[in-house]
């Protein structure tokens, strides 16, 4: 059935439409970084450079690093945004742009972000690194699709009993990361659990300025959550969306975020561009070892 031209948005040069690549310009590894200046601090490290973009805050760059091809495509704040970069990324290889029709045969992709997130253990220091097992969805993003099938049900009910989780902001879920490019980056270096994804910054992360918050309790009630082995360790913006879209659409997914805040203790990094720099390179080092 051919996809219509509101629904796939094609630009005149045959990109697509948010994130301006055409098929031939992405790698089937890619690095989602939210900082568009983040880019370039990983493509420096590359011995190739192939083809750069950028559309609103969706800056991409191709090139190889050690002789492995690889994208690096900003995503800027939020679950929103990964919604548009991961549907596109999809089609960029699974829809034919010509006939606008699904191909027969999908490709699936490797896609590892590379993020910055606050602590929610005391146990887990800033400047530490933290490769996310499961995203907690606490946006609404993934509920206009059917995550049934891919969210853990089990740990959805046992979080909204444990919280207390008022169901009228929506409700939680959790997904699974790919176990196979967790074996390619972990190592004893990385601390791992769930990550808690916020649909913002403040209030949706138990952060008080100005404004009081629907639960003051919820950070602590966070983290001290327990299922079998699992444990929430910290909050960012954009790992659950990029959890959930990845498994129903059949591609890989591993998120890793250096911990540049301490929620539990207060403290934030001295020096948190250092810090992102040494998961940039450990990240690329794992991402091209055969
Ligand atoms: C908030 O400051 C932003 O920083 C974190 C959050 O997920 C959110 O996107 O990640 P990035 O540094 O990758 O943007």
């Amino acid at each position: 059935m051919q996809i219509k031209d509101s629904e796939l948005i094609l630009n005149p040069d045959g990109s697509i439409y948010h994130i301006n690549l055409k098929p031939e310009n992405i790698a089937k590894d890619i690095i989602f970084v939210g900082d568009q200046y983040r880019v370039d601090r990983i493509t420096k490290h590359f011995d190739t450079i192939e083809f750069e973009t950028q559309k609103r805050e969706f800056k991409s760059c191709t090139g190889t690093y050690k002789g492995k091809r690889i994208t690096v495509l900003s995503t800027g704040i939020g679950p929103d945004n990964i919604d548009i970069a991961i549907n596109e990324i999809d089609a960029l290889f699974n829809i034919d742009f010509k006939t606008r029709e699904i191909k027969k045969d999908l490709t699936s992709v490797n896609i590892v972000r590379i993020g910055t997130s606050g602590s929610l253990q005391a146990d887990i220091p800033v400047n530490s690194f933290v490769l996310s097992q499961y995203g907690l969805g606490l946006d609404n993003v993934m509920r206009s699709y059917l995550i049934d099938g891919v969210s853990h049900k089990g740990m959805e009910d046992a979080f909204i009993k444990h919280t207390n989780w008022d169901l009228r902001k929506c409700r939680p879920y959790f997904v699974q990361n790919s176990p196979e490019l967790e074996a390619k980056l972990e190592s004893d270096q990385i601390f791992k659990g769930i990550t808690g994804t916020a649909g913002g910054f403040y209030g949706p992360q138990g952060r008080v300025l100005r404004l009081a918050i629907q639960d003051p309790e919820l950070n602590h009630k966070i983290d001290n959550f327990k299922y079998e082995d699992f444990r929430i360790t910290n909050f960012e913006m954009e790992t659950s969306a990029i959890y959930g879209l990845c498994k129903l659409l059949g591609h890989h997914a591993v998120s890793l975020n250096t911990i540049i805040a301490n929620r539990a203790n207060g403290t934030f990094s001295e020096d948190p561009y250092a810090a992102v720099d040494r998961l940039i390179t450990y990240t690329l080092d794992k991402l091209s070892a055969q």
